[in-house]
């Protein structure tokens, strides 16, 4: 009997499932189950959602708030988001309530409506919920393989979006379609009469509404700070205390900048958050003082340098060492027993960010760890304000091949393969990157091709749609199909949201993408086999092999 069965993620044991007391990153067996519980609450209400709309009635509640809690809510089941079991407990309450208000009123309206169990569980007896949690996990999802496999894909193209759409939500950006198609293919999860084409549709269907989201999301950010602009960006350390920022939000990033100018406290970038340096109404915070450390898995040692506080707006979070448990703090959909929490903005106000400010006055600078710069900011703004640049430069045979290596960086060894593969590029090509994958690459001083330098980072993993829109837009200006560019692509991923960005990419047409360091452990034998030959997607061989092939 497995104490919880989780696949989600590229680390997962011998790429096959964590089942035992706790999972690679760290989740233990009863958050796993918890997650899994409240999963089955989502799904349930979206079935409501879905049958209420279908049939006309009227929900009384503001669909778009409701899309925001469902979008965060599944957020939180992203790898190395949440930790907490009690923040599961108390939202898994929460949305038994919700579920049981929206049941009623749905069966005022048509008392013989069909609903799946899922929709009409909601006992509150918290002594309950751990054995409940354990029948409604993964493995319920269906007994054919091949249909479990779909719908785990479905279920973590979800995450992902959930995610992106989380993110523009928080700067006031939000899309009723995009919640219609989310709680349409999140119950059609639930439904066991789907056929594998069905199935394989809606996994279609969320790569496109994976790149309506990230469009979404694009906008947020660029009408929000502007267009990301190329930027120098400091990766040593300045005299003042700091605070380092991890994860993606962007929103926390602006408000912590607000509330610390003029305070003596510096702020500093951690993996994900290197992007914030590049945008205008970011950038224009004279102590916004550099990137500090690498990607997500370092932190523990990064962490521990810093001296200062370390606020995690978004994944990833590693289980925290003692060492500097005290100076982490988390905020939002982020949680971890025992870390300190920041409450989330009241309407129309700011998160108080005063806590973390007080706790950095008293702190150390930060150790120098490295010295120099980093440049990034190539999102599809400025680089197709370059195309001329550019097409000129693949005309006179100065840059033969761009590659796409965007995605997710993660602890195994073999990922030294995309540090290597970057080396031995021949210097015609140009690295397009986005996402904490560029660690493995973005300080390796590659140069430049007349000005244009070999590394261009657009920006965090949900900026792989600039890279999207640029291929687009070059295909436009050069009159051919998106294959037929000198575009190659070699993605690395780990956790969901680089699961929708391939998604995204495969609606988009795009063929011939490499996927590594392994498949994903969810795509059952027969799913691998449909998807490799509609796609021409293939994992990755030896450096030496894969730049042969692509190059
Ligand atoms: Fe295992 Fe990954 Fe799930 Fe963590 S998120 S339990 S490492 S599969
Ligand atoms: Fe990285 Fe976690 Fe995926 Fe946003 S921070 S890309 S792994």
């Amino acid at each position: 009997m497995n104490n919880m069965f989780c696949y989600q993620c590229q680390e997962t044991v011998k790429n096959t499932a964590c089942t035992m007391k706790k999972g690679v990153c760290g989740k233990e067996d009863n958050t796993a189950n918890f997650q899994d519980l409240l999963i089955y609450n989502l799904k349930g209400i979206s079935e409501i959602l879905f049958k209420s709309k279908s049939n006309n009635i009227n929900i009384n509640i503001d669909i778009i708030n409701l899309g925001n809690l469902l979008t965060e809510y599944l957020f939180t089941t992203i790898t190395n988001v949440n930790f907490d079991n009690d923040f599961f407990i108390k939202k898994i309450k929460e949305t038994n309530n919700l579920k049981k208000e929206l049941k009623n009123n749905l069966l005022q309206n048509i008392s013989n409506i069909e609903l799946s169990d899922t929709a009409k569980w909601d006992s509150n007896n918290e002594g309950d919920f751990l054995e409940k949690s354990k029948s409604v996990g993964i493995l319920s999802m269906d007994n054919d393989d091949d249909k479990r496999s779909l719908k785990s894909l479905i279920l973590y193209g979800l995450k992902g979006l959930s995610a992106y759409y989380h993110h523009a939500s928080v700067l006031g950006y939000t899309d009723e379609n995009i919640i219609d198609f989310f709680t349409e293919a999140l119950s059609s999860t639930l439904d066991n009469d789907l056929s594998n084409d069905d199935l394989f549709n809606l996994v279609v269907k969320c790569g496109e509404y994976g790149v309506k989201t990230m469009a979404l999301l694009d906008k947020a950010n660029t009408e929000t700070y502007s267009n990301p602009e190329p930027t120098e960006v400091n990766i040593g350390v300045k005299k003042n205390p700091g605070i380092l920022v991890s994860g993606h939000d962007l929103k926390d990033m602006e408000e912590l900048l607000i509330q610390t100018e003029g305070t003596g406290v510096d702020v500093y970038t951690h993996s994900e958050m290197l992007p914030a340096n590049y945008y205008p109404g970011l950038k224009k915070y004279k102590h916004l003082a550099g990137n500090y450390g690498s990607s997500w898995w370092l932190q523990t040692s990064d962490f521990e340098n810093f001296n200062g506080p370390i606020l995690v707006t978004t994944n990833c979070l590693v289980p925290p060492k003692d060492t500097y448990k005290e100076r982490l703090y988390t905020t939002g959909t982020v949680g971890f027993p025992g870390v300190k929490h920041i409450k989330d903005r009241e309407k129309g106000k700011s998160k108080d960010f005063s806590g973390i400010i007080e706790h950095a006055k008293k702190t150390n600078p930060p150790n120098e760890i490295e010295t120099g710069k980093i440049i990034g900011g190539f999102a599809h703004n400025y680089v197709l304000g370059a195309a001329d640049k550019i097409i000129d430069l693949i005309n006179r045979g100065k840059i033969k091949k761009f590659v796409v290596m965007a995605g997710c960086d993660g602890r195994h060894k073999s990922r030294e393969y995309y540090t290597d593969f970057a080396k031995n590029l021949p210097t015609d090509t140009i690295i397009l990157t986005a996402g904490c994958a560029k660690y493995r690459y973005n300080k390796l001083n590659l140069g430049d091709i007349e000005g244009i330098p070999r590394v261009l980072d657009a920006g965090q993993c949900n900026d792989s749609y600039s890279l999207a829109v640029i291929a687009l837009k070059l295909a436009e200006a050069l009159n051919v199909d998106i294959n037929e560019l000198p575009i190659v692509y070699n993605i690395a991923w780990y956790e969901q949201k680089a699961a929708l960005v391939l998604l995204a990419l495969l609606s988009l047409g795009v063929k011939n993408i490499h996927v590594g360091p392994t498949l994903p452990a969810f795509l059952s034998p027969n799913v691998a086999k449909i998807i490799i030959e509609k796609f021409n997607l293939a994992g990755i061989d030896s450096v030496e092999n894969d730049i042969k092939a692509l190059i």
